[in-house]
């Protein structure tokens, strides 16, 4: 298939966006890469690709648009079904995979984003207490999926490494925001461990932002969300 058949919109501080360009990279599927700026509106490519939620990203495949980024990762994985399988093959596994990818965007993510958010110290302090609550469940849960290889999809990165790795920019820009420690040896060695193994992996090197530029993107948008008291579109 030719460069331009595969495309992915998407916009550099977003997590989401990362999964689907991880994903393809672990395919190895050559594709264009377009550039969001959300901040400065949305284009008309975007509104028309994903007219229900206008949301990055959207996996372009010739001129089939597919929108939602678990869903992008699991059409890659069974459209390039014979590069390296991206989710278990094992059924159960399956489930336990997506129930902890759920997790992550319903419930950790959004603890994360309220760390930056929180006016308020108890309000704070309670999202810390969230995240790490969640850290700890992650701990336990790699134990389980990974059965003591490197990552939770065994050998090599797989649909829960995508899923929960993809926040890791957004954990290591929080960390240093707000001068906190979230993954640590003391409390979470197996996800300390496993999160520099992701970030140093080849699909996902250079997909993954800098801490420093993210953190300077998420200080400008929590000052704009705390004067408009909006939701961080990030
Ligand atoms: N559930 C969606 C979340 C995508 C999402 O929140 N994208 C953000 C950027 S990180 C976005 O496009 N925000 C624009 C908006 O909310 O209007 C997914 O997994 O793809």
């Amino acid at each position: 298939m030719a460069k331009s058949d595969v495309k992915v919109l998407g916009s550099w501080p977003s997590p989401y966006s990362m999964r689907a360009r991880i994903a393809l990279n672990i395919k190895s599927v050559n594709y264009e890469y377009v550039d969001e700026r959300l901040w400065e509106g949305k284009s008309e490519f975007l509104l028309k690709s994903n007219p229900v939620h206008k949301k990055i990203p959207v996996l372009i495949h010739g001129d089939k648009p597919i929108c939602e980024s678990l869903i992008i990762v699991q059409y890659i994985d069974e459209t390039w079904s014979s590069g390296p399988s991206i989710l278990p093959s094992d059924p159960y596994e399956r489930a336990i995979a997506r129930f902890w990818a759920a997790y992550l965007d319903e419930k950790w993510f959004p603890s994360i984003k309220s760390i930056g958010i929180a006016q308020e110290e108890d309000a704070r302090k309670a999202a810390i207490a969230q995240v790490e609550e969640g850290l700890v469940l992650l701990e336990e849960a790699f134990g389980k999926c990974g059965k003591g290889k490197p990552f939770f999809g065994g050998d090599q990165i797989g649909y829960l490494d995508i899923a929960f790795g993809c926040f890791l920019g957004w954990l290591r820009a929080t960390e240093k925001m707000s001068g906190i420690k979230l993954l640590s040896e003391s409390k979470t060695p197996a996800l300390l461990n496993w999160a520099g193994r992701f970030c140093s992996d080849a699909t996902v090197k250079d997909v993954m932002p800098d801490t420093d530029k993210l953190a300077a993107f998420g200080k400008m948008v929590i000052a704009k969300v705390r004067g408009a008291g909006a939701e961080i579109h990030g």
